[in-house]
């Protein structure tokens, strides 16, 4: 149950939308599947921190024409193909498209989904979103396994947080001006959910990145 402490309010972000159990169990376990079908042709693999070198704690992946990634030299970015097979990531599942479509509205697609695989000790530090060019279109973060703990804070850096539970099914679409807000993982509640074969957390965030 969530309560109105972990509940984000109006006041959080304008643009901000928890789409609370937007999925229903079918749903999130056809999304499994194609994203083990993502894996098996893209494989998870463990991005680093630009100059430190330091090794993310989530592995990843991505689908659709661009993806997301991030070593030592080369920093943030996107580009077309796996950083180690270097092929092309594989295409965005229909399924992705048309959660995409039906809660943006937008009439172009995403061309990035990310793939964030959390294993039970694994968390994301605060961060801003802001490799894409096409800065005006929101982002949209689906929610698979395991429940997080989602820590949205505002603009500025140091500026005060919020955070709540993100569950299994959960769809968050970050438009306006909470696009551009800082946020990240705290933690996971390993066992929280049966969606997977063990402990974990995937969550899949679709971008567009160019302007469309
Ligand atoms: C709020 N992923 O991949 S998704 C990321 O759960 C990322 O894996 C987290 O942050 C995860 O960059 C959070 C929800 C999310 C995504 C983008 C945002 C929240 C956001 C952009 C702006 C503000
Ligand atoms: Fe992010």
């Amino acid at each position: 149950m969530r309560g109105a402490d972990d509940e984000p309010d109006g006041a959080t972000a304008a643009g901000f939308r928890l789409l609370d159990g937007y999925l229903a169990r079918p749903a999130q376990a056809a999304l499994v599947a194609d994203v083990r079908a993502v894996v098996a042709a893209a494989p998870l693999y463990r991005p680093a921190m630009p100059r430190t070198g330091k090794p993310f704690s989530v592995r990843m992946t991505n689908c659709g024409p661009l993806g997301w990634v991030a070593d030592k030299v080369g920093g943030y970015r996107y580009q077309e193909t796996h950083p180690v097979t270097g092929k092309p990531w594989p295409a965005m599942p229909a399924a992705l498209l048309d959660i995409w479509h039906a809660v943006t509205g937008a009439a172009f697609p995403p061309e990035a989904c990310l793939v964030n695989w959390y294993e039970a000790d694994a968390r994301m530090g605060l961060h801003r979103d802001q490799d894409e060019a096409a800065t005006g279109v929101p982002v949209v973060s689906i929610s698979l396994g395991d429940d997080a703990r989602f820590r949205l804070g505002g603009p500025a850096r140091k500026g005060p947080t919020r955070s709540f539970v993100l569950h299994s099914g959960d769809v968050v679409v970050l438009g306006g001006e909470s696009r551009h807000f800082h946020h990240g993982v705290d933690r996971l509640y390993p066992g929280t959910s049966t969606l997977l074969d063990g402990p974990g957390r995937v969550n899949l965030t679709l971008r567009r990145v160019t302007v469309p």
